[in-house]
């Protein structure tokens, strides 16, 4: 096989058409993202993690660990320097907990706030906006010890280090996402087990969604008071769910599904409390909804991050048989349905009041390919981007607020349970020297960038 060689800069000519963003205004912010665990490294100078646990018990299926991933913060002025030849006019990234706060809670490490001060300089010096999210599911351990989510307490705790994280960047950040995709911390984290901390338990759900909420809620004027004037929003998967067959049961368990991911975490921050179909399926009696709360949680985002990846066939209903239908597949076997994430933002819009919305993440893994001359192509990916975009250029011509677009990820790295066996990212880094090799979809992403300038 040809090795990889850095290709960056080649003509974008022949790598495929550009979707039409003829009309999409100088002010839209074209981005891409990676997030703390998935790219950072520099474990030791950092408190343990529920993924480091998680990875140190066994459960990451290549037997990674995040340890090192991409190396981010120590080659942090290589890729910078990177999204500027990128042309990216902001970069989504996750500030790690147990960086700030090594033990979860309490002292603040100073160390840990100057890498992230240094990086938001070193974007502000290349003209890209930081547009940072504080929870990227990475719990320091400590935490965790004491019930993680489950635990009101880790609301005060998550307090405490948004505060520190805010004083320090909120003269430089305007953009401020609390917690990235609660429904999967819910889920994946707490009820099947998949994610760190690997708890299980339906009666899990409620009681973590809340507090996850409600952290999101709380951090919200603490955020506004050190970053006057920035805006402050929650990133939800608004993931499309599909019945797995045409039965009855399997339409009542898709509905079900649909309100426990998606509405679940929508209605109470647009004012419309929680949904009442899943309380009463979950047996949940609102326990742990302390008077207040819900009037804190309402109307709590001035955006909604959207996380948009594909639509997904309802597992609730895995016994009956499966409805796939023709879309084709990525490399993860998730379906590609551009067309989903226009009716999805249309059901957005319908349904809420919703100030701005961002697409804060987008993308897809695929079997990467090297051609004769040592550039990885990827041209399933380009394909994925193009008509993704295209659907973004639609929904704003229908007069759907959508101000920027987060190709996800700018790294290849660690992709949670799956290790670093997925390749997802825009550029693809060498497991041993951290040497990093733009892929042609780095080059299409920055012709099409270059021609809205
Ligand atoms: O890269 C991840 C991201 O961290 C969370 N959403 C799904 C992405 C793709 O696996």
């Amino acid at each position: 096989m040809t090795s990889i060689r850095d290709r960056r800069g080649l003509p974008a000519a022949d790598l495929g058409p550009h979707p039409d963003v003829s009309d999409i205004p100088n002010s839209f912010l074209w981005g891409t993202g990676s997030s703390a665990i998935q790219v950072e490294g520099s474990r030791r100078s950092r408190g343990e993690n529920i993924w480091d646990r998680f990875a140190a018990d066994g459960h990451i299926a290549d037997r990674s660990n995040p340890g090192i991933a991409a190396d981010h913060l120590a080659l942090m002025e290589v890729d910078v320097d990177l999204l500027h030849q990128l042309g990216v006019g902001a970069y989504r990234f996750s500030t790690a907990w147990s960086r700030v706060v090594p033990d979860g809670i309490g002292k603040i490490s100073e160390q840990g706030l100057d890498e992230y001060d240094r990086l938001v300089d070193l974007l502000l010096e290349a003209d890209i906006e930081p547009f940072i999210t504080l929870y990227h599911w990475d719990l320091p351990q400590p935490l965790q010890d004491r019930g993680g989510w489950l635990n009101r307490d880790t609301i005060d705790a998550f307090i405490n280090y948004t505060g520190a994280v805010t004083a320090r960047l909120g003269d430089r950040v305007t953009s401020w996402a609390t917690i990235n995709k609660p429904q999967v911390v819910a889920r994946q984290g707490y009820v099947d087990g998949s994610h760190a901390p690997g708890l299980t338990g339906d009666a899990n759900f409620a009681p973590v969604a809340h507090h996850l909420l409600l952290a999101h809620a709380t951090a919200r004027p603490i955020i506004r008071a050190h970053s006057p004037g920035a805006e402050v929003g929650l990133i939800a998967d608004y993931t499309p769910i599909r019945p797995a067959s045409t039965s009855d049961e399997a339409e009542v368990a898709c509905a079900l599904t649909h309100a426990l991911c998606n509405q679940w975490f929508l209605e109470p921050i647009f004012g419309k409390g929680y949904p009442e179909t899943p309380t009463e399926a979950l047996d949940w009696d609102g326990r742990e909804i302390l008077p207040g709360d819900m009037d804190t949680i309402s109307r709590s985002a001035d955006f909604l991050g959207v996380n948009y990846y594909g639509p997904q066939i309802d597992k609730l209903t895995s016994n009956a048989a499966p409805r796939t239908g023709d879309h084709p597949r990525t490399a993860t076997g998730r379906m590609i349905d551009p067309d989903a994430l226009l009716s999805a933002l249309q059901e957005l819009r319908n349904n809420y009041v919703i100030p701005q919305i961002y697409i804060t993440e987008n993308g897809a893994a695929f079997d990467d390919q090297v051609d004769g001359d040592g550039r990885v192509v990827d041209q399933n990916r380009i394909e994925f981007l193009a008509s993704h975009i295209d659907v973004v250029a639609k929904a704003r011509r229908a007069g759907i607020p959508i101000g920027g677009y987060f190709v996800n990820k700018f790294l290849d790295g660690f992709e949670w349970e799956h290790g670093f066996d997925y390749k997802i990212g825009l550029v693809t880094v060498d497991p041993e020297s951290h040497r990093r090799y733009p892929k042609a979809s780095f080059d299409w992403y920055r012709s099409l960038i270059a021609s809205t300038r």
